[in-house]
């Protein structure tokens, strides 16, 4: 009797619930490198040479520990392509009477999961993913008690089921849940911070980066920075690092952005994180670890916590709670294509090319860059939701839809109207100005709203909050906003309007085919 436990690309954690307990002796182990997830959006190179390294290099670890390991390389003659395919070979070749398998982080997965068991003819155990503290019928539970699903209530059952920071009397530990307030510095003058560690590429993550360039060469990105760990030594390496040398300024400079600092005081974890190699609870208690040390500060330590327990939990349950119609989501009806920039990097705005430039570079760009430059924009100039969501997905190297969808057409494209966030995450150019030094070397004059190089922020800023009235003056978050709006003459609004029209015209859309095969 065989049981064929497949592990997914994003699940290499060693104490996967689908392997806990089983008898090595009538286990098969299939892990599937598979065209299929490789291109059903065309993936940053560095997030495929992630994926393939850190999977063969899982499968060595297990088979040394014990395990048969029935590994499916992306060369291999046979290869179907797809996870379903590779399965039903799997069992024919193995016998299998019986698959165990942890749901999967995205919904199409977790569609073609569903369907084996008739498919196949045998049973299909799933089991819940416990890498995530809070299970996910517990999160439908509370949400379902709730008309507002607002993230810091939820942020606070997760401090209390887990007592991290958490006090014997049941407090918070400094009083306070949330020290949001001391985490909105401007960015360190200098460049004080050290690079997180570097993992230069092994025998093994060289042997991917050729396959790679081979078979995904025209896809977006670079590969001469790569650096991920692909082990879990590697990220328990990155992890010790970050909670020494950046950890201690985290909270403060959260929300900053800094010319070509790439990584600032951020962990660069969320791909380890991802794909299972460290699991969220066990950063959490390094983190809570160095605090009662006395090495880093409680808003470092309580911001970092709130990021990790409160909304990558709490997004990763709204993604199940809202698919798929999350997936179509289009709250401002926007249609307007993604501009070519976000590919090439080619803009006069000083805030997008070092953003696209991060992203290409180290498929890598941080939140603030994220959600106030890239983000931002696109919702401003009214970019189609959806050619957002690919982008986001194609080009980050911690990208799964659970993750991706929520921050992406929630939080940051308000596609949702608001299910996630109470009010839009927009910004004119000040908020960028204040946050970042970019405005200092750029092309266009932050302070300007109207003339040729009046910064495109401002201008958009304004056209966006006209263009949705009907949207989101009833929200009573946006109040002011409006009463600023209402106090411009009409000459000004006029003004505006054109000045963001003119801007709108001019921007190259995207050639197709960066994101999809065409
Ligand atoms: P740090 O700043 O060091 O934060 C620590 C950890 O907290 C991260 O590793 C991550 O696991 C977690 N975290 C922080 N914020 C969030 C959040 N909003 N949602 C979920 N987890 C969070 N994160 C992804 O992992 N994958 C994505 O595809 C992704 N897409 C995003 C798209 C947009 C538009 C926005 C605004 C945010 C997105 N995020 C995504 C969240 C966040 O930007 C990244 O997790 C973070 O930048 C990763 O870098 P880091 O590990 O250095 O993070
Ligand atoms: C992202 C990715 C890529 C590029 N390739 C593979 C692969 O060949 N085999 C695999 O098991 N996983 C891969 N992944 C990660 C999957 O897309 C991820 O596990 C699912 O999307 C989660 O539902
Ligand atoms: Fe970005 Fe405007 Fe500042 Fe230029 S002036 S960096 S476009 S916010």
């Amino acid at each position: 009797m065989t049981i064929l436990v497949p592990v997914l690309g994003d699940q290499l954690t060693h104490d996967l619930a689908s392997l806990r307990g089983c008898d090595k002796a009538d286990t098969v182990v299939l892990m599937m490198e598979v065209l299929e997830e490789a291109t059903y959006v065309r993936h940053h190179k560095a997030k495929i040479v992630l994926i393939f390294s850190a999977m063969r290099h899982f499968a060595d670890e297990l088979r040394a520990d014990g395990w048969t390991v029935d590994y499916v390389a992306l060369g291999a003659p046979d290869n179907s392509g797809s996870f379903s395919g590779e399965v039903e070979g799997a069992v024919a070749r193995h016998r299998a009477s019986a698959i165990r398998i942890v749901e999967a982080g995205e919904y199409r997965v977790q569609q073609a999961i569903a369907s084996w068991q008739d498919r196949l003819g045998l049973p299909v155990e799933i089991l819940g993913d416990d890498r995530f503290i809070c299970p996910l019928p517990d999160f439908f539970a509370w949400a379902a008690a709730r008309r507002e699903l607002v993230m810091e209530n939820f942020y606070r059952l997760q401090r209390k089921r887990t007592g991290l920071l958490m006090e014997a009397d049941g407090n918070p530990t400094g009083g306070q849940w949330n020290y949001d307030k001391e985490n909105r510095a401007a960015p360190p003058k200098g460049r004080p911070m050290r690079e997180p560690t570097r993992f230069p590429p092994d025998a093994i993550t060289s042997e991917v980066i050729a396959l790679v360039e081979d078979r995904f060469g025209h896809h977006f990105g670079t590969l001469d920075r790569f650096a991920l760990p692909v082990t879990r030594a590697e990220a328990q390496a990155l992890l010790a690092d970050f909670v020494e040398e950046r950890l201690p300024r985290f909270g403060t400079y959260q929300d900053a952005m800094l010319e070509g600092a790439d990584f600032l005081y951020h962990s660069r974890l969320s791909t380890s994180l991802n794909i299972g190699l460290l699991t969220a609870i066990e950063v959490c208690e390094a983190v809570e670890a160095a605090f009662r040390r006395g090495t880093v500060p409680l808003n470092a330590a309580e911001g970092f916590i709130r990021q990790m327990i409160g909304w990558r939990e709490y997004v990763r349950g709204m993604y199940w709670l809202e698919m798929p119609e999350l997936d179509r989501a289009n709250f401002f009806a926007n249609t307007r294509p993604l501009p070519e920039f976000y590919w090439t990097g080619e803009t006069k705005m000083a805030c997008c090319a070092d953003s696209v430039r991060n992203t290409r570079d180290n498929a890598y760009a941080h939140h603030i860059q994220r959600l106030m430059v890239l983000g931002n924009f696109a919702m401003l100039a009214g970019i189609d939701p959806a050619q957002v969501a690919d982008w986001y997905l194609v080009v980050y190297a911690d990208a799964y839809e659970w993750v991706e969808h929520p921050n992406v057409l929630g939080m940051s494209q308000f596609a949702d109207g608001g299910r996630l966030g109470t009010k839009p995450y927009a910004g004119s150019g000040a908020y960028i100005n204040r946050m970042s030094n970019y405005c200092k070397g750029c092309a266009y004059d932050v302070k300007k709203r109207v003339g040729e190089d009046a910064c495109p922020f401002n201008a958009l800023y304004w056209d966006f909050i006209d263009r949705n009235d009907r949207k989101l003056r009833g929200n009573r978050r946006m109040w002011q906003p409006y009463a600023t709006w209402d106090r411009f003459g009409e000459d000004t609004k006029a003004e505006v309007r054109a000045q963001a029209k003119r801007f709108l015209d001019s921007l190259e859309p995207a050639a197709p085919g960066w994101a999809r095969e065409v």
